[in-house]
């Protein structure tokens, strides 16, 4: 192994995970493609350069890992966080800015022997001993391959897999603002090292249900455009009744907001799904500078200035009723900005 030849924060971390035994990373709740390629990216990157250490792979929620995200190499080793009793020496949060947003992992957290975070969300506060947190990262999987690089590891093929998910996902398949020359270089470094972006995109995007196109046909069905003076806001919606008709599960929803967002001239996007539990779960995009994390902030939520989300306690109409005026507000205050 070469020396460590990374920033201060890296260095930190790369520290941590030299003292400790055992290591527990997750990634945030729902997970997506850059949640889980993150966590097995790093993960089996550390048991590559430390085969002595023990590496457990937790799942926030007590949910199984996303149909179309199962192709991931090691997806298997995932356990439910709320299963694991042990308390690591290190636990390691990816893709997502607070303890809060591990859902079960939470506890691992807070009693973890030391704690490490690698992520790309804006964060309120740092909780953790070591912190690298690049906002204008385009995923965290881009912060993970630039501290493998430094440490020397080699990155395999399944590496470089689990992480090329995560920028392909983060980034939607590169068409999102975030798809910057930082992205593009580390996803050339993944192909080179064994990654195939048409194996990701095979998996995650080709292999849908037919249960889910007829659940995605009703929301482009319901697809509202609501012109504001000098711009216009797309939205749409799924109540919980509509997946259960389809028999899809929430995890396989991900991609309905690229529906709204694929309308002409508008400038930000809305979709809602109604959860189980009686709540309505809200996605922003913006598709120009408009920042819609401030909008789900006001509403509980967060997110990046491009892409946010929030959860909302009502029914789909009453959160339209709260959302809608925030967003016209948004979208006419930008006009007058010049935005
Ligand atoms: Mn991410």
């Amino acid at each position: 192994m070469g020396e460590f030849n990374g920033s201060a924060a890296c260095a930190r971390i790369f520290e941590l995970i030299n003292q400790a035994q055992t290591i527990a990373i997750s990634g945030h709740t729902s997970p997506d493609g850059d949640a889980l390629g993150s966590a097995l990216g790093l993960g089996q990157a550390i048991e590559g350069l430390f085969p002595n250490k023990r590496v457990s792979f937790l799942l926030a929620d007590d949910a199984e890992v996303p149909r179309v995200l199962r192709f991931l190499p090691g997806a298997e080793r995932f356990e439910p966080a709320s299963a694991y009793t042990a308390t690591p020496d290190l636990f390691i949060m990816v893709d997502s800015p607070h303890p809060g947003r591990v859902n079960h992992a939470e506890d691992v957290f807070y009693r973890a022997g030391a704690t490490a975070v690698f992520d790309h969300h804006p964060a309120a506060a740092e909780v953790a001993d070591a912190v690298v947190r690049d906002t204008r990262a385009a995923a965290c999987a881009v912060i993970i391959e630039k501290f493998l690089r430094a440490t020397g590891v080699e990155i395999d093929p399944a590496i470089a897999t689990c992480l090329m998910t995560g920028i392909v996902t983060d980034t939607g398949r590169f068409q999102y603002q975030n798809a910057d020359a930082a992205a593009f270089a580390s996803a050339a470094r993944l192909v080179a090292a064994g990654a195939d972006p048409a194996w990701i995109a095979l998996n995650v995007y080709q292999s849908q249900r037919p249960e889910y196109l007829r659940l995605k046909g009703l929301v482009m069905k319901r697809l509202m455009v609501c012109p504001v003076e000098g711009g216009a806001i797309a939205y749409s919606f799924a109540t919980h009744e509509d997946l259960e008709r389809c028999g899809v599960s929430p995890d396989e929803c991900d991609g309905l907001i690229d529906i709204v967002r694929s309308v002409g001239g508008v400038d930000v996007c809305l979709f809602l799904r109604g959860t189980a539990d009686g709540r309505v779960r809200g996605n922003l995009r913006s598709k120009s500078a408009l920042d819609v994390s401030a909008v789900a902030g006001e509403l509980g939520g967060g997110g990046h200035v491009a892409a946010a989300g929030f959860t909302f306690a009502g029914t789909v109409d009453e959160a339209l009723g709260a959302v809608l005026p925030r967003l016209r507000a948004l979208v006419a205050e930008g006009e007058q900005a010049g935005a």
